[in-house]
């Protein structure tokens, strides 16, 4: 049959009905899907800085977060009510499978830029008080939440060794023994890294070091996984990694009293440890 015949027995109606908007539902921006709408805030400056991270808009995101830090508005309550809250709704469009791969590297993009622009007004004290490490657990290429970690903890004046991201289990053990930290941060945001743990744990208690807590982190990690192990606490926020550090430091608390007193040694309410 030659197209021409093919179209002239084709039936307009039906492929007009089939590909119509109507029956397709009419397309809606990002912020417009329900959960996401639930998810975002809705005061300023936080729901603009929100939304640069939802579309993945690196200068924007820079811009607004500049803007923010200029009226004053505290870094912490930046990244915690405004770029964390675009992050989760990325990962709620991604869960749905609206958003692909490449969204989830552009919109962490656009919240590293917020986040550095954080960084330079908490800045970095020049004394130290301590040394901690910080690494993201082997196979796990996941980093925003530890470079805030290591960005809080140098604000709070403690040098951090930041280890990177899919750091070796053998790295880990070996970065006890070179530096002998008061304090160990981990970040694992997949169920199939966050094992890494306990299996580093084993590996310092083989060789008969010890640490006096590792604060161990990430999306995928939870209080009762963590509790599950010797040596550790839950980390809930980056920004408490420096109080723990400190309370360490000051008052030689253990992985045990970290785990007893962990809201009263962060100074707020935090409901895991209710
Ligand atoms: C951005 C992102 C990416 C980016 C990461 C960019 C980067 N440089 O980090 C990219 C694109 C690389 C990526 C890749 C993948 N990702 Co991804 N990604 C995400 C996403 C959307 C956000 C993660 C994030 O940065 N969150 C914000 C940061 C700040 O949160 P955080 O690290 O948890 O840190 C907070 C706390 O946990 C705490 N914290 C962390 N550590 C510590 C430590 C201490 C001591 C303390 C006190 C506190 C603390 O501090 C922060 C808050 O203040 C999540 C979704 C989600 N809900 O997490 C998926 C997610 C983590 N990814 C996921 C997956 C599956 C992948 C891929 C395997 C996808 C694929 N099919 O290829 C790949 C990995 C491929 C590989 N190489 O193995 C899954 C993991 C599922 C699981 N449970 O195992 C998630 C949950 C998405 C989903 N819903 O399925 N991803």
């Amino acid at each position: 049959m030659s197209y021409d015949e093919f179209e002239s027995k084709m039936d307009q109606n039906f492929v007009a009905v089939r590909y119509n908007v109507e029956v397709e539902g009419a397309a809606i921006k990002p912020e417009e899907d329900l959960d996401v709408q639930n998810t975002l805030p809705t005061d300023e400056p936080f729901r603009s800085i929100a939304l640069s991270v939802l579309y993945e808009d690196r200068d924007s995101s820079l811009a607004n977060v500049q803007k923010a830090l200029k009226d004053k508005i505290s870094p912490i309550e930046i990244i915690n009510n405004g770029l964390m809250k675009g992050m989760d709704a990325v990962n709620i469009l991604y869960t749905k499978g609206f958003y692909f791969l490449p969204d989830l590297m552009l919109a962490g993009d656009g919240m590293m830029e917020g986040v550095k622009e954080c960084e330079k007004v908490l800045g970095h004290k020049s004394e130290t008080k301590g040394t901690v490490v910080s690494f993201v657990a082997e196979g796990d290429p996941h980093d925003i939440g530890k470079n805030m970690v290591v960005m809080f903890l140098r604000a709070g004046g403690f040098e951090a060794i930041d280890m990177g991201r899919d750091v070796p289990i053998k790295d880990v053990v070996n970065a006890v023994k070179e530096y002998n930290p008061l304090f160990m941060t981990g970040t694992a945001l997949m169920t199939t890294t966050m094992t890494a743990f306990p299996k580093i744990v084993d590996e310092i208690q083989k060789e008969g070091l010890e640490v006096p807590a590792i604060g161990c982190g990430g999306g995928a990690v939870r209080k009762d996984f963590v509790e599950s192990f010797p040596m550790s606490v839950y980390g809930v926020e980056a920004y408490h990694a420096p109080k723990l550090a400190e309370a360490i430091l000051k008052d030689k608390k253990t992985w045990k009293d970290l785990r007893k007193e962990y809201s009263k040694i962060v100074g707020e309410f935090v409901s895991e440890y209710s």
